[in-house]
């Protein structure tokens, strides 16, 4: 693709909104974005709304984000699906998290999947019996320190009442906290509701059950990482090697006492917002326990998102030792890029994920000098990508944990990261600056375009008009996008590889994607309806 005329941004997304019926088109054209120059404001973008029915988006549902993505992850805790069979198969270990139980001969029960496989008489006579059976099966063959169910959208229209039943079997087990999440599919517009839904009951429910004060020093929580590829078991290699704790990771490689335990750190490092910033903000709250805003992928991201830890406990004790890690292994890393650079260096990226990873793997690609020329969310909300900087109106001490009031200007706005210098000097001044926080949208550069809740007909459209030179998004997406003769990357399950974090996770994906963008099987390839146009699938709306 190296003589492609450049595209106009604004043309493009004419050219997408042409083949919708206005109302559509008009509800679309607030989620395509042109990443203008505003000096010190951020373009509004419309998110976390319905999607107009019809359209294939590229989303999933509520049980998704609250089952597979937040609670998924855990590997002591039985989590059992109440549902059909398809819900729990298809959100079981699909996501590529990673466990290892070794450490702490705890139990793993991630390798099974447990459902109460409802059938069609369980959804007419109610299936709260089958759900209590299962929850006591589960309990006599492994014992487990926790039992969740999670709720399926037949669940939610039957009525069955999962709480009550996780009441009775708690009460009747006595040693086995049972706990139960509404999470039904249709709850939400998306998995975003699902992230909310597990927040809010891990945290009423089990966050703060142990006060044991754990050995260690520069105790934090990685909040926001899953494991996925191993990226958690890297990013843990990094802190062991700074003297960083880890008491919990939410919820990659985690256990029950690690959530039981949280509220013992003494702070909160966010790697994706989306998902567990209800959790950030509520250890805060409740605990005193402040968070920042931490990204792990990219190798300069790394060395920044630890300095800003270190930063944080102001300790020059870690601080050094923080600077050694980075003085050790940032070089090699970068030695890397800069060999891979010459066969990247100006090649276009297209990232399309759920709620953080669309902004995060630009830094990744930054340092192959690729720019992504287009990016979205599926379900991110506008802080997401906006970015957002203070918890408003609260400021915490480290020490007491006390919850100090602060005057909060009403006539600052809480999204809007574009700050000027003597802003982010006035930031440092109150001590806030820890609390800086990035948005997409602002760190994308002007022209470029950022699409919320991409669909199946315009992400082709994208690629026929932009053609990247990489598309990163899910499985769904993967093999349409193959056939118009593009590498596409997933950034999900990461396809079969990874680790991506860290350091040495920036080495593989430095590999991964030099592999793709170079690789001339994709231009030979022929989608079967280029050779037979009577194959082609037509967009008809009436
Ligand atoms: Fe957070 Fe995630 Fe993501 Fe997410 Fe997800 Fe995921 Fe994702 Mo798939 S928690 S928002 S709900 S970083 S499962 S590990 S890859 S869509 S960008
Ligand atoms: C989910 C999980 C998912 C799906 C990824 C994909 C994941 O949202 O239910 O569509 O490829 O990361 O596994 O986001």
């Amino acid at each position: 693709h190296d003589n492609k005329a450049p595209a106009d941004p604004a043309v493009i997304k004419e050219k997408i909104l042409q083949k919708y019926p206005p109302k559509v088109a008009r509800k679309r054209a607030k989620q395509i974005l042109i990443n203008e120059a505003l000096e010190n404001e951020t373009p509004e973008i419309t998110a976390n709304v319905r999607t107009i029915p019809g359209i294939i988006t590229m989303r999933g549902c509520t049980y998704a984000g609250c089952k597979g993505v937040i609670m998924g992850p855990t590997r002591d805790i039985v989590n059992i699906t109440h549902g059909p069979i398809g819900c729990g198969f298809y959100s079981w270990l699909t996501r590529r998290n990673q466990t290892d139980a070794s450490a702490d001969g705890a139990e793993n029960y991630m390798t099974y999947c447990f459902s109460t496989d409802m059938q069609d008489k369980d959804i007419i006579f109610g299936g709260e019996k089958k759900l209590e059976a299962a929850i006591q099966e589960a309990y006599d063959l492994f014992h487990p320190k926790g039992i969740c169910i999670f709720a399926t959208c037949p669940v939610g229209l039957i009525g069955d009442d999962i709480h009550a039943v996780a009441a009775k079997m708690k009460e009747r087990l006595g040693d086995c906290n049972v706990f139960a999440f509404s999470c039904e599919g249709y709850k939400g517009v998306s998995q975003s509701a699902g992230h909310h839904i597990a927040n809010n009951q891990v945290f009423r429910h089990l966050v703060g059950l142990n006060d044991e004060q754990k050995p260690g020093e520069y105790k934090i929580n990685l909040l926001g990482e899953y494991n996925i590829g191993g990226d958690g078991f890297e990013i843990d290699r990094i802190f062991k090697k700074c003297g960083i704790t880890n008491i919990a990771t939410f919820s990659g490689n985690s256990s029950y006492d690690q959530f039981a335990s949280a509220h013992t750190a003494d702070l909160n490092a966010v790697m994706c917002h989306r998902s567990i910033n209800y959790v950030a903000d509520m250890l805060e709250v409740k605990y005193g326990v402040p968070w920042v805003k931490v990204n792990f992928i990219g190798a300069q991201s790394t060395a920044k998102s630890l300095r800003k830890i270190a930063r944080y406990f102001d300790d020059p004790v870690l601080t050094e030792r923080v600077e050694a890690v980075i003085a050790e292994e940032l070089p090699p890393v970068m030695e890397e890029a800069a060999k891979v650079r010459p066969r990247t260096e100006g090649k276009t990226a297209m990232l399309f994920v759920g709620g953080s990873r669309a902004h995060h793997y630009q830094e990744l690609f930054k340092e192959l000098g690729m720019k992504t020329v287009s990016a979205g969310y599926e379900f991110a909300h506008r802080d997401d990508y906006e970015g957002r900087h203070v918890l408003p109106g609260l400021k915490v001490d480290a020490d007491s944990r006390n919850i100090e009031e602060i005057e909060v200007n009403p006539d600052e706005t809480r999204f809007n990261p574009r700050k000027s210098e003597e802003e982010l000097a006035a930031l440092e001044e109150s001590g806030l600056a820890f609390k800086e926080y990035d948005g997409m949208i602002p760190d994308m550069e002007k022209g470029t375009m950022v699409i919320d809740d991409l669909n199946q007909y315009e992400a082709e459209k994208m690629v026929e008009l932009l053609k990247p030179d990489i598309f990163c998004a899910g499985i769904k997406e993967k093999f349409s996008i193959q056939k118009l003769g593009i590498p596409m990357k997933q950034l999900h399950s990461y396809d079969s590889g990874g680790p991506y974090a860290g350091f040495k996770g920036a080495v593989n994906f430095y590999h991964e994607i030099d592999r793709l963008v170079n690789s001339k099987v994709w231009g030979y390839l022929k989608a079967p309806w280029q050779e037979n146009p009577e194959l082609s699938a037509t967009y008809v709306w009436e």
